[in-house]
């Protein structure tokens, strides 16, 4: 029987996806890499499920990287088809139509910060280490860690952290604009609770549409982005959330929006 490495759970519009392998640091091996994803394109799929939570299990690790012990006389077409098995992973992140928010709960490595730079929004713990080691190991970041990190922080911050391989503290990160928020150890499945129940409360028609916008914002010209942008706005206007925002706000109450 194949062991269960990830978990899927769905409470009320929240779904949480917990990679389970706290004895190797939740590091991503082929048949974590495939439950993986079997797990994002399920909560993605579920209407039901507003936003996404991805963590770790237990109060060591996120996910400390791929699994190193799989690099051992791994050829240079093992290690493609690792990193291609991976960008399906970070893909279905990206690509699944509601907010994915990591929940950093502990060291956050490697492979790790990348599934975590491919979410939409990142949270931690304050105990949190986060970083791109690879270098140290005669290799670099294999799962888009180069590109992302580049993109969210920057190229100076993404050479200090891939060239060291040193990773940085909770509070430096968000000092550097990588995680929204830090939060005690004790307080964090709270606080991701809280941002997750403040997500689903929203038009889920009009946060796949924005993360669509914002997800064409990074990689596209001004022009076809602003473009991209107005089609997304536009389509808005075809959801009855749309004309329920509008009015609660003038009528001074809450919206309820359906997802219609
Ligand atoms: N792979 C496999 N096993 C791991 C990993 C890992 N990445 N990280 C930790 N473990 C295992 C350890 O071997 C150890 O196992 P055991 O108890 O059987 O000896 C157990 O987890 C606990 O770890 P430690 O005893 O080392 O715990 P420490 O508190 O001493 O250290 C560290 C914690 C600092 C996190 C340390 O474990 C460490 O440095 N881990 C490796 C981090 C790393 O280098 N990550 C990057 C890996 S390369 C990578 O991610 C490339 C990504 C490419 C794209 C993605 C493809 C999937």
């Amino acid at each position: 029987m194949t062991d269960i490495l990830v978990t899927a759970e769905v409470s009320g519009a929240i779904g949480t996806i917990t990679v389970r392998r706290p004895k190797a640091l939740n590091a991503l091996n082929a048949e974590v890499l495939r439950q993986l994803l079997d797990a994002i394109g399920r909560l993605s799929d579920d209407k039901a499920v507003r936003v996404i939570l991805l963590t770790g299990e237990g109060d060591r690790a996120f996910v400390a990287g791929a699994d190193i012990t799989e690099f051992v006389g791994a050829s240079p077409a093992d290690a493609l088809a690792i990193s291609e098995r991976f960008k399906r992973v970070t893909n279905a992140l990206t690509g699944a139509p509601k907010p994915v928010v990591a929940v950093i709960n502990g060291y956050c490595l490697g492979g790790g910060f990348e599934l975590a730079l491919a979410c939409d929004i990142r949270i931690a713990a304050t105990t949190a280490k986060l970083g791109l080691p690879e270098i140290k190991l005669g290799i670099l970041p294999g799962g888009g860690g180069t590109v992302r990190l580049t993109k969210i922080a920057g190229s100076s911050v993404a050479r200090m952290m891939t060239m060291t391989g040193e990773p940085i503290a909770a509070d430096r990160a968000y000092a550097l604009g990588l995680v929204a928020s830090v939060h005690a150890p004790e307080e964090l499945a709270r606080a991701a609770a809280a941002l997750a129940e403040q997500l689903a409360a929203l038009s889920p028609f009009a946060l796949a549409q924005l993360k669509s916008s914002l997800n064409i914002a990074v990689d596209a010209d001004t022009e076809s982005a602003c473009r991209a942008e107005i089609k997304a706005f536009a389509l808005c206007y075809s959801t009855a959330d749309q004309e329920e925002g509008a009015k609660a706000f003038l009528e001074k109450r809450k919206p309820v929006f359906t997802g219609t």
